[in-house]
Order: C-alpha cells, then structure tokens, then sequence
C-alpha cells in the first residue's frame, strides 16, 4: 500500500493523478478462511483490521450484501463521546474514543477526527441530577467530563436560548475531547489497511445460510458461493437476528429504524456538538456548513432503511425550542438506518452457543463512537476466548439478571 502524504499529493498532482492505486482490492472469494467477519461496517471491519494489526491472523474476509460502510456506519450522525455511566461502558467507549485521537496516523487515512466538544444539555432537574451523577461517575473512571451551569452552556454555544418554551437550559454534561469524525472515512480507511494485511473484504456477497457440524461451525453459504472458516463473526447490526436465526439461536435484540436529516449549508455558527434529550434532538454543524440533526426511533420494529415526513417535523419542532435559528432553515436530505436494540441499551460481544461464532451486536443508536474499541475487544474475544474490554458484555447477561443499563447515557429516546 502506499502512503498517503502532502508528498505524495505533490508528486500526483505534477504527473495528473495516474499513480493512485485502488483503495482496497475486489478479490475472488477463497475456498477457506480462519475467520469470516459477516458486515463490511466499521465494527465489521475493525475487528478484522485488530485482528490482523494485534494477532497476526490475517487468512480473513469480511463479506458484506451491499456496499462497505453503506450500513448505519455510513448513516449516522457522528457523534462520539464516552461519557457513559456504568464502568464497563465506560471501558469500552474510553478506549474507542482515545482510539480515535490516533485513528488517522494510525490507519493512514484521514477520519477527519474533530475534538469538537459534545454537551448533554440538562434540561429538566431530574436530568441534572442524572448528569451530574454521570459526572461523578467518570472521574472515578477517569473520563474527563464535567457538569457545567447555563452560563457556560451559552458561552460554548451562542446559538442556543437558555429559556425553552417549555423547558429552560439548566446546565449539561460536558465532554471536552469528544466531538466527530468523518462515518465513511472511518470504514474506508479500516478496509484499506486489511485490504493492504491480505484480507479479502468481499462485497455485494450475502450471507444466506451458516454450515455446522456437530455444534461447531464450519463455513457460510453466500450469494458468491459457500466458503469454510473456522471462526465466524457476526457484525451486521440490524440483521443480527436474521444471522442469528441462520446460526440457530436467538438474540435479544429488536430492529428499528433512526432517522437523520442535514439543513442546507450556512456559514459557522457552532463548533460544539450539542444533544437536547428532554426536547428530544441533537445537532452538530458538519464541515460543509449543513447543520446535521436527528431525533428519535421510529415507534415500531422494521427493516426500513428510509426517511419519514413526520420524523422531520417532529424532530425540528422539538430543536426549534432550543434553537429558534433553525426555524429559518431548509432541510436538505433525510435519510435512515437500521439499528440493534437490547432492552439495557448495551451493546453485545460475545461467544453463542455455536461453538467458533461469535457476535458483536446491540449498538443500537450509539456504536459509531465505540467502532474502534470494539473492534479491539472483538479481535481479542476471538483470538484469545476473552477480554477484559468485551467480559461484561457477553449475550448471556439478559439470561443472568446482569444487565448494564445505559437508557440515560444512549442519548436517543426509544
Ligand atoms: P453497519 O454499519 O450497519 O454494518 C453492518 C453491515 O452488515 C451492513 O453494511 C449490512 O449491509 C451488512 N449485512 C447485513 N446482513 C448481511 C448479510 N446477510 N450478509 C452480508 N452482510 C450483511 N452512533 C454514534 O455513536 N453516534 C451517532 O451520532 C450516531 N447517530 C446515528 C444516527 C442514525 C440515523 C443511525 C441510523 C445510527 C446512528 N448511530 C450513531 C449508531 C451507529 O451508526 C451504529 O451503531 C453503527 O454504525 C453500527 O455499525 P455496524 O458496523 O455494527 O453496523
Ligand atoms: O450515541 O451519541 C450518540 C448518538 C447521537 C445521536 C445518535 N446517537
């Protein structure tokens, strides 16, 4: 693989751009591989990168029905933060985050990582007392976050009235080092590097059916024909009950659709990435200028991967009350996309009762931010039987009463 530089730029610019070579290679499915990652998303494609980058196992593929990053990855609204309350998130979405300070170094492709700032605006006493506990809870993990009054909310963010109609600003949760990064960046720039290890990322090539033998598996049938593995991992987000259904057990995971929706272009107006839970939105102003703005799920469990016309409306009606200046504005484009929702609002990494499957499921509205901490548990999970980073999180806590409630933390409103 070459390397990207501003010297490369210079010598490419001076000979018309004929020497970049392709991203990532299309090969031809092999016979066999040592693991197969099911979904070409980032956690997909970032437990393959870690496994090759931490493990040496490279003999892998990551086989992906659509387009790689075409999933949530690609359709999310970016933010990343880990101020999360219990200690095992905390773990999780710390280590994604520190992740993402090096990522572009690291993978040599620019993810656009923006240490922006993210607030959790307290909007309701009862919020307070949730964000302020929250803040307590990450100085004992040793997250940096802070609990700030309104008046440092105004200042971080001018745009915001502090007196909603309904609900005024009483301070927030502030995560100083979180903020975005580029979604797509992020999964072209895991495909390049495992591309460049020897892995195969296959696309357009679906999963139709998972191959045992004696309660171990031994490969997959797909759309591109039946390869063997010998371990199997099953990162397909929305579609993790459909994988689950084909190993033959069950997840408890429901799917719903979320929607998001971009603003025409303006000039800045906010570099903070800003979250209203109690309204009910979140907005961040993404580098073109378009102010970038979601909501809530949709009411009922589907595979829809579309907008709706009353997700707008209902979304910007509710931001409106914290931030009168979008009501000038016109909405651009809205998209959606499926996510994988468990009842505590954490996410899955675990053994199944397949032996040499795995799954790295249950983000739901929340996994773009840990894409790279989870891939680092994952890989360790399957190279090793375990790891520190996935133990809490194994599919068998629902079984055991051991849940890790993270509905206030997930942000988004189900
Ligand atoms: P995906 O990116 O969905 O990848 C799974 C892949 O599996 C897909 O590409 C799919 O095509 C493939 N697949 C499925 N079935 C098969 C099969 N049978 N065979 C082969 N391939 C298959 N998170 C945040 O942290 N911050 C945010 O601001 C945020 N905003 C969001 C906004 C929206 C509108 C949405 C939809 C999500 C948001 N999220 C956010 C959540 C985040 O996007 C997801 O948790 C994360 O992207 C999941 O990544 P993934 O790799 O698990 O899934
Ligand atoms: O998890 O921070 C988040 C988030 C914001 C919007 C959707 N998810």
């Amino acid at each position: 693989m070459k390397r990207y530089s501003a010297f490369a730029i210079a010598r490419e610019a001076l000979r018309f751009h004929s020497g970049w070579e392709r991203a990532w290679r299309s090969p031809a499915p092999k016979k066999r591989y040592d693991v197969i990652i099911v979904g070409a998303g980032g956690h997909g494609l970032a437990s393959a990168y870690y496994l090759g980058k931490n493990f040496g196992i490279t003999n892998v593929a990551v086989l992906e029905k659509g387009w790689l990053g075409g999933g949530n990855t690609g359709r999310n609204t970016t933010i990343i933060r880990s101020n999360y309350l219990q200690d095992p998130s905390a773990a999780i979405y710390e280590k994604a985050r520190s992740l993402y300070e090096t990522m572009s170094q690291d993978l040599n492709y620019n993810v656009m990582f923006s240490p922006r700032g993210v607030i959790m605006l307290a909007q309701t006493h009862h919020e307070v007392r949730g964000y302020q506990r929250t803040a307590y809870a990450n100085a004992l993990q040793g997250v940096e976050t802070q609990f700030i009054g309104p008046d440092k909310v105004k200042e971080l963010c001018p745009i915001i009235s502090l007196e909603g109609p309904r609900y005024p600003v009483l301070g927030g949760l502030w995560q100083p080092r979180g903020g975005t990064a580029r979604h797509d960046a992020v999964a072209w720039g895991y495909a390049r590097a495992c591309s460049d290890m020897g892995m195969d990322i296959i696309q357009q090539c679906e999963v139709t059916g998972i191959r045992k033998d004696g309660g171990k598996v031994t490969g997959v049938d797909t759309t591109k024909g039946a390869m063997d593995c010998g371990q199997l991992g099953l990162v397909v987000a929305g579609h993790s009950g459909v994988l689950a259904e084909m190993a033959g057990f069950r997840l408890p995971v429901e799917s719903l659709a979320l929607q998001a929706l971009v603003s025409e272009p303006v000039k800045p107006c906010m570099d903070v990435v800003v979250m209203a839970n109690t309204v009910h939105g979140y907005m961040s102003q993404s580098d073109k200028g378009e102010m970038v703005i979601g909501g809530g799920t949709d009411g009922f469990n589907n595979y829809t991967q579309r907008g709706s016309f009353h997700h707008i409306e209902e979304t910007v009606r509710a931001l409106i009350e914290t931030f009168p200046m979008i009501s000038r504005l016109k909405m651009l484009r809205q998209w959606g996309g499926i996510v994988d929702m468990t009842g505590d609002r954490s996410p899955i990494l675990s053994k199944t009762p397949v032996e040499g499957v795995f799954v790295n499921c249950g983000w739901g509205t929340g996994g773009f931010k840990s894409i790279p901490g989870s891939g680092w548990g994952m890989a360790e999970l399957m190279a090793k039987g375990h790891s520190p980073l996935t133990e809490e999180f194994s599919m068998y806590r629902f079984r055991e009463g051991k849940f890790i409630d993270e509905s206030v933390a997930a942000g988004v409103a189900h």
